[in-house]
Parts: C-alpha cells; sequence; structure tokens
C-alpha cells in the first residue's frame, strides 16, 4: 500500500501546533538540540522479512489476514513502515524463507521504498524439503561430517544471496546443542561447530561482516552450541576481524546484566550487531519496551557511550534489527510501537550527562550517578522524536494515521483474509 505525501502533510499539518508547543519545551531544555535531533533522525532500525505477519507459539497460530504472500508485499509492508516513520530503511532477509527469485528486480523494488538490505540469516534450526542430511542433532556442530557441510554450504549460498542484494552481513544463529546430559562431548561440539564457522568465514567477502548470535536455551534445553555471550566470544576471536557477536536481547538467562556485556563487548571491539525485542521470562520476543524500558534505556546508555569511545558512527557502527514476534497485534502496529521505543530510549541516552556522570564517578557520588541517568530517562522525548520525524518527511503520529487510513483493512482487501506470511 502506497502512502502519497500530500497525505503525510494534511496529517501533519492537523497536528502541527499542538506538536511544537510541546517540542519547543524539549529543546529549551536540551544544550544540544540539534545534534540530538540529527542523531534521532539518521538511526535506523532493520526489521526483519519474518516479523510483518502473525507469529505463533507451538500452541497456536492466529491469523491477522492482509498479511504479505510473498517477498515482493514484504518490502511493501517495510516500505510502508519507513515512509510512516523514516526510520526502518532495512530489510533483514531470511533463507529459505524469502529467497529473492530475480535479485536485481527485488534489489530495485526495495529502492523505490528508500531500503537497503541488512543482515541476511541463514536457517539450519529446520530441515528443508530434498534436504538430504537432517538437523535433528544439530548442523555445525554435527558428528557426522556429511550434515556439517551441508550447514557451511548453506550458509555460503546465503552469502551468496546476500551479496546479489547489496547486503554486507551474514547473521548465523545456531539451534545446535542438546538437551540431555550426557548427549555429546562439548569440546567436539565446539571444534566441529568452529571449523564449519571458519569455512562460512573463509566465504565471506572483504567487506562483509559474520555476527555469531547467541542464546541461553531452546530449542535445545540442557546445552547450547553459542549459549552465552562468552561462547560467541571464543567463536568471533577464534574467527579473525570480520567476525563479531551479536546480542539479541531475549537470548540471557533472567536478570543478566545485559548493559555490561555491551559495554564491554564494545570495549573488545567485538560487538557487532543488536536484535531487539522485549521480554518478561525468556525468549518472549515481545515488543521494544514493552516490559522493560528502563533497561533499554540503560543498554542504550551502554551502547553511546561506548560507540563514542570507540569513534563508532552510531546509525552504521553496528547492525540494528527488530527481532520480535507479533502474536496478538497488528505486526505493523507492534513494529511501529518497537521503533518509537527504540527512539525513545536512544534519544534519552542522547541526553545523558556523560561529563557530570564521569565526575559523580570519580568521586564515588553513587546517588549523584543515578540521579543523571534518571533525569535523562525521565525526560519525555517524544516531541524529540516526532520532530525528528517530521523533519525527515515522516508523520507525526505514526499510529494514529495508520488507524485512520485503515491500513491493516485495505491490507485484508487487497491480499485476503487468510494469507500466511513464510516464517515461524
Ligand atoms: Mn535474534
Amino acid at each position: 500500500m502506497l502512502i502519497e505525501k500530500n497525505i503525510i502533510q494534511n496529517f501533519n499539518a492537523d497536528h502541527l501546533q499542538e506538536h511544537k508547543q510541546k517540542v519547543d519545551f524539549v529543546i529549551s531544555a536540551v544544550p544540544n538540540a540539534e545534534d540530538v535531533l540529527q542523531k534521532i533522525i539518521d538511526f535506523q532500525i532493520a526489521i526483519p522479512s519474518w516479523a510483518l505477519g502473525s507469529g505463533g507459539t507451538r500452541f497456536g497460530r492466529f491469523s491477522i489476514g492482509g498479511e504479505p504472500r510473498n517477498l515482493e508485499e514484504k518490502i511493501e509492508d517495510v516500505g510502508l513502515l519507513h515512509a510512516l516513520n523514516q526510520s526502518s530503511g532495512a530489510i533483514s532477509l531470511h533463507i529459505p524463507w524469502d529467497i529473492p527469485e530475480n535479485a536485481a528486480s527485488i534489489k530495485a523494488l526495495a529502492a523505490q521504498h528508500g531500503l537497503r538490505f541488512d543482515a541476511v540469516n541463514s536457517n539450519t534450526f529446520q530441515d528443508q524439503q530434498q534436504q538430504p542430511h537432517s538437523y535433528k542433532f544439530g548442523s555445525m556442530q554435527h558428528v557426522d561430517k556429511a550434515v556439517r557441510k551441508q550447514a557451511i554450504d548453506h550458509n555460503i549460498e546465503v552469502i551468496k544471496h546476500g551479496v546479489a542484494l547489496g547486503s554486507d552481513a551474514l547473521t548465523v544463529w545456531l539451534a545446535d546443542g542438546s538437551s540431555f546430559p550426557g548427549q555429546l562431548n562439548f569440546r567436539k561440539a565446539f571444534q566441529n561447530t568452529l571449523e564449519s564457522l571458519q569455512e562460512v568465514y573463509e566465504a565471506l567477502p572483504d567487506n562483509w561482516k559474520m555476527f555469531v548470535e547467541y542464546k541461553a536455551y531452546e530449542p535445545n534445553f540442557y546445552s547450547m552450541a553459542v549459549g552465552d555471550w562468552g561462547q560467541s566470544y571464543l567463536y568471533t576471536s577464534k574467527l579473525g576481524a570480520k567476525a563479531y557477536t551479536l546480542v539479541d536481547l531475549g537470548h540471557h538467562l533472567p536478570n543478566a546484566n545485559i548493559e555490561q556485556i555491551v559495554s564491554l563487548l564494545l570495549m573488545e571491539g567485538k560487538l557487532g550487531g543488536f536484535h531487539f525485542n522485549d521480554s518478561k521470562y525468556g525468549d518472549d520476543d515481545l515488543t521494544v519496551g514493552s516490559i522493560n524500558p528502563y533497561q533499554l534505556f540503560l543498554i542504550f546508555n551502554e551502547l553511546v557511550e561506548g560507540m563514542d569511545a570507540k569513534g563508532l558512527d552510531h546509525a552504521t557502527g553496528l547492525g540494528w534489527m527488530i527481532d520480535a514476534s507479533h502474536n496478538i497485534k497488528d505486526p505493523l502496529e507492534d513494529l511501529l510501537q518497537s521503533v518509537e521505543a527504540i527512539k525513545i530510549a536512544y534519544a534519552q541516552a542522547l541526553l545523558v550527562d556523560t561529563k557530570k556522570l564521569e565526575m559523580a564517578r570519580e568521586n564515588n557520588d553513587v546517588v549523584k550517578a543515578q540521579e543523571i541517568l534518571q533525569d535523562a530517562y525521565r525526560t519525555d522525548v517524544r516531541p524529540l522524536v516526532a520532530e525528528a520525524r517530521l523533519r525527515s518527511g515522516a508523520v507525526l503520529e505514526p499510529l494514529q494515521f495508520f488507524r485512520k487510513l485503515k491500513v491493516r483493512e485495505n491490507l485484508v482487501k487487497e491480499r485476503g483474509v487468510k494469507t500466511v506470511a513464510t516464517g515461524l
């Protein structure tokens, strides 16, 4: 569904007066407001191709209707999000769910919507039809060399698809592991996984990065081949300079101090990518910022401080992506909420007075340090984020606009009620 620019302009005009009052107040209180605004404008978050349909659990899945039926329609949906917020300017493809049959035309379609291709994602956690070997007992860790080779070849094929689309990173998430004590020799499983990753690494183009994502448990429940950031760091250190650890917020054990993990990985130059979601219990894949927005802010505070310390560009230094599942919400509304939550946390982190914070730390002034952080966190930056949207030609209030235009109703009319997007 294409949104004409004048519809956005008219909508914004109706909301402009109210917005101006709010944003002028915030801007007057922020010393470096123009710099902050530009950074918010530049910050883009990739949308994965599997997040545009209804998600589900192993108990069931409830379709929303009007889901994209093919890759072209997925690109159109991300294009729609981007038109609304000018903050979702990239799409991350999952292979084999979204194999581009004609890379040139897919690339052109994405460009029409102002989108580029973010990291490509491989899949060795499911068996595909006509696949000779099963991944039931793992892929890159497998005791059988033939299975490992199949997984390696698949990843190299994913890189080729990415090259054709102009992507520059491969994300590897392995479901490999064991569900029962005694099932695996941990050292052999690690060595097999490392050797497999090395072969994929050898196939990476020079300007590419490889992201090794970790996860504490599920689908294996006793051990995982890449179970935590330490294990990912081991692999990426041994692989080389193009290999980085990827942090998915939902892939930790409860109460893990993710902000500290982020800080240390950045310090070592080994943080490469980020998957945003939120959770209360496990890998819940809920809307970003819906459960613990303060933790998200603390993570962004470390990201901003750590990237500045390394001289990394906030927008391009790391790979930013949403990795969530939308089981009961409209996926597009959920993604709008998630992008907004990310931008709010980012903007708040930009407001932290780092010099004063460092002074408080040097003086062991614990109270002051907390006050400085929470002063930024409790600032209502929503008008700043809206102003960034306004300046980049997006919609002041994307969710309101989405509902006013009856986008989902239109998509259902266009695509039908019983459409199912490929994915989990
Ligand atoms: Mn992920």
